[in-house]
């Protein structure tokens, strides 16, 4: 998969990307990760991205010029998902991921503080993403972690193991806890069950620890999620991605 960035801030993303699973699946060929600055599409003297609003009040916004330019330079000739990142956009999730991670070229286009100009989101974008209710500086970080969980889910970016872990996390509950040796640390004991060997014991009490966790942390999970009784696990509708719009 090929993932543009456009942003004003293309240091940031010197770091972050260059390590770990990321890294594996740069050299590996699975992500093609290409980072853009805006202002390099900026042809004024002074390389201008941004200007005062129409109708006065604090701030600037970014014009309408460089970001276009820079889109249509980066998607020319090609079928390419363009996402702009905004406090404003629909909230990103695991099934948005998913959605991102079928498609094989996605532009994502930052937003900073002072906000794009509206002709952006109706002209250039085919969806407008957050990736949750806090205010960041800028949209780069939000780049990082959409790049970050879509990578994950392109095939071959994880091991078959890791891959079945996750799937048999993928229940829409909250994690059961975990240990590992020693079997008493600090005088913390680990739960007898756990060194029983009984399986269908051990099963049942996963279940319901995962179940008393998701209920005292996210009790919005539950609305959604499948119990054992109903057939186990399945994937929650609860989060669905809705319709993009196509250029
Ligand atoms: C809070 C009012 N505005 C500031 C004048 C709007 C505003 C615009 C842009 C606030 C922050 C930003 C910068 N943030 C993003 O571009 C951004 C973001 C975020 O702040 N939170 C969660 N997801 C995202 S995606 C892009």
């Amino acid at each position: 998969m090929r993932i543009d960035v456009l942003t004003l801030f293309p240091g940031m993303f010197v770091g972050p990307l260059d390590e770990s699973i990321l890294q594996r699946a740069r050299t590996g060929g699975q992500l093609d990760l290409r980072i853009h600055n805006l202002r390099d599409y900026a042809h004024d003297r002074h390389k201008t991205v941004d200007d005062r609003p129409f109708g006065g009040g604090p701030g600037m916004v970014l014009k309408p010029e460089p970001l276009f330019e820079a889109v249509e330079t980066l998607t020319a000739g090609d079928e390419v998902h363009v996402v702009l990142l905004s406090p404003s956009g629909r909230v990103f999730t695991q099934a948005v991921a998913r959605d991102l991670a079928q498609r094989r070229r996605i532009l994502l286009v930052c937003g900073s503080y002072e906000g794009v100009d509206e002709r952006v989101r109706e002209g250039l974008a085919n969806d407008e993403l957050s990736i949750g209710d806090y205010v960041l500086t800028n949209g780069a970080l939000p780049a990082m972690v959409i790049i970050d969980a879509v990578t994950r889910l392109l095939p071959g970016v994880l091991g078959d193991a890791e891959s079945a872990l996750d799937e048999s996390f993928s229940h829409g509950w909250l994690e059961y806890p975990h240990y590992t040796r020693p079997a008493e640390f600090r005088g913390m004991k680990v739960p007898e069950v756990l060194l029983s060997g009984n399986h269908a014991e051990i099963e049942k009490w996963r279940a319901a620890q995962a179940r008393k966790r998701t209920q005292e942390r996210r009790p919005d999970l539950l609305a959604t999620a499948p119990s054992l009784a109903d057939g186990g696990p399945t994937e929650p509708g609860r989060d669905e991605p809705r319709a993009t719009r196509p250029n």
